[in-house]
């Protein structure tokens, strides 16, 4: 059947009623391919700040426990010495664009003075029942420039009305209203798919229709975490790596609500789906300690500024964006060791990235008659031009090169693809010259909006980038070159 048949046979099916076969919709769909999605604004703007701290802190933190069980009185939480302000320039040494707060976690012990109940900071001995753990942390974050994200756990293990689905879908609503309305604007709203509850425990029903409804009326641009997206979605493990290939597009239908666990829920999220039809980009969670909230057993076990870093080449390196949880101590401040790590993931994130290599170079690239979008667009700093490669067919592979009068040593490359435009480059690989000819450095598989290899370090005069196997025509917007070494 030609374009002209099918369209004939639509809308004579439409005329007469009836819904068109499946296997038409196919056969029009592979007519008129459907653009490739593209993030929001808002999406955009949070995968370039690549770097978000997450805060657990509540209860759990004066129980020495992971998962409180909602018994715990609030008398017990009394952090004297909080300052939001240490927690933020903590943040920001370490290069943290972003700050998560668990607002309530799985215990119901509200950070914030909720009209909801009583099971929070109003009841505890902390300021005298006066205090905000969140608005401490908002004006703290304002204050520096720092975005915001509040994290209210679902799953709730003190309120009675958990497992009465309905009660519990309002209650819910509100605590969500409250933070919505009174904080001002939120970057992210995280959604925990953790629920412990066994099969004698309440079995509630989250209303997520309405949970999105209620943070798209009252906060349009913050984007919503979960599993599930909406709009980031969870990269599948607590370890801090993103998958390889890992694809912003996601297949909705693969991962329908949080919590659902299994292989393919793993792959589909740590990978995403290079067919998938939603932006939905990864989020890499990980704690800079073995627990998300401060045990002082494992002060000891603070991860180190090299071990950060590898996580950084890991998730933000693999096209993720990096949540690293730093909890606050009894006291109400992050404690030294942690502050030391942070400092020391800036300071070498600040050291490996500090000289583009790429800048001083002279670019090539196979021909491609869109001139206004040609190679020097990769190293003109610029992330929003792009050098536009032309088509990846089984006969074309875009080539750029970078090219030195002198030899250059790097051990680090930094590739990014101009993701406003979509993600599309599966396959792509590195040479350089070596004694005359090209010798293979490296085959990589996605791009998205950044991808970091590391390699032994090198020495060489040109370096080459060959884009192996795409879903549409590329478009990439940085091609950097850096030598770790130096800092
Ligand atoms: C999990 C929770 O159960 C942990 O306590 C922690 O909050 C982590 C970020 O998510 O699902």
């Amino acid at each position: 059947m030609n374009r002209r048949e099918l369209l004939t046979s639509a809308a004579a099916a439409l005329a007469a009623g009836r819904s068109w076969p499946t296997h038409l919709a196919g056969r029009i769909a592979a007519h008129w391919p459907v653009a490739r999605p593209v993030p929001s604004a808002a999406q955009l703007a949070w995968q370039r700040d690549e770097l978000a701290v997450f805060v657990h802190f509540g209860i759990n933190t004066f129980t020495d426990r992971e998962w409180g069980d909602g018994t715990e009185s609030p008398r017990i939480f009394n952090p004297e010495r909080l300052d939001a302000g240490q927690w933020v320039r903590a943040a920001r040494a370490g290069g943290f664009r972003t700050m998560i707060l668990t607002a309530k976690h799985h215990d119901g012990f509200c950070l914030w003075p909720t009209e909801t109940t009583e099971h929070s900071v109003k009841s505890s001995p902390w300021r005298e029942g006066k205090g905000d753990v969140v608005r401490e942390m908002v004006d703290a974050c304002r204050a520096a420039g720092m975005g915001v994200g509040l994290y209210l756990s679902p799953w709730d293990r003190h309120e009675p009305s958990y497992g009465d689905s309905p009660a519990y879908n309002d209650l819910y609503a509100r605590q969500l209203t409250e933070l919505l309305t009174r904080y001002g604007p939120l970057v992210e709203v995280w959604f925990d798919g953790a629920n412990g509850e066994g099969p004698n425990g309440k079995r509630q029903e989250y209303d997520w229709p309405r949970i999105h409804r209620t943070v798209r009326q009252l906060q349009p641009e913050a984007l919503m975490f979960s599993d599930a997206g909406p709009d980031i979605r969870w990269i599948g493990n607590e370890r801090g790596i993103a998958g390889d290939p890992n694809w912003c597009t996601v297949d909705p239908a693969e991962v329908p609500y949080p919590g659902m666990s299994g292989d393919h829920i793993t792959r589909a999220l740590q990978h995403g789906d290079p067919q998938g039809s939603v932006w939905r980009p990864g989020e890499a969670d990980v704690s800079i300690r073995p627990g998300w909230f401060w045990h002082p057993a494992q002060d000891s076990e603070v991860r180190s500024p090299d071990n950060l870093v590898e996580l950084y080449f890991g998730s933000v390196g693999r096209n993720a964006g990096m949540l690293l949880n730093v909890p606050p101590t009894t006291s109400g401040l992050f404690h030294e060791r942690d502050v030391g790590a942070l400092a020391g993931l800036g300071e070498q994130l600040r050291g490996i990235f500090a000289t583009n290599l790429a800048a001083t170079a002279r670019t090539r690239a196979s021909a491609h008659n869109d001139r206004a979008n040609g190679a020097d667009r990769v190293i003109d700093g610029d992330p929003d031009t792009h050098w536009a490669t032309g088509p990846v067919t089984s006969t074309q592979r875009p080539w750029l090169e970078l090219a030195w009068p002198r030899p250059i040593a790097f051990d680090t490359i930094c590739i990014q693809e101009a993701i406003a435009h979509g993600q599309h480059i599966a396959a792509h690989s590195l040479e350089i010259w070596h004694e005359g000819s090209w010798a293979p450095l490296l085959r990589g598989t996605t791009i998205g909006y950044k991808r970091l290899h590391r390699v032994p370090a090198a020495q060489t005069t040109r370096i080459r980038l060959t884009l192996d196997s795409a879903l549409d025509a590329p478009r990439i917007s940085n091609f950097a070159l850096y030598d770790g070494r130096r800092r």
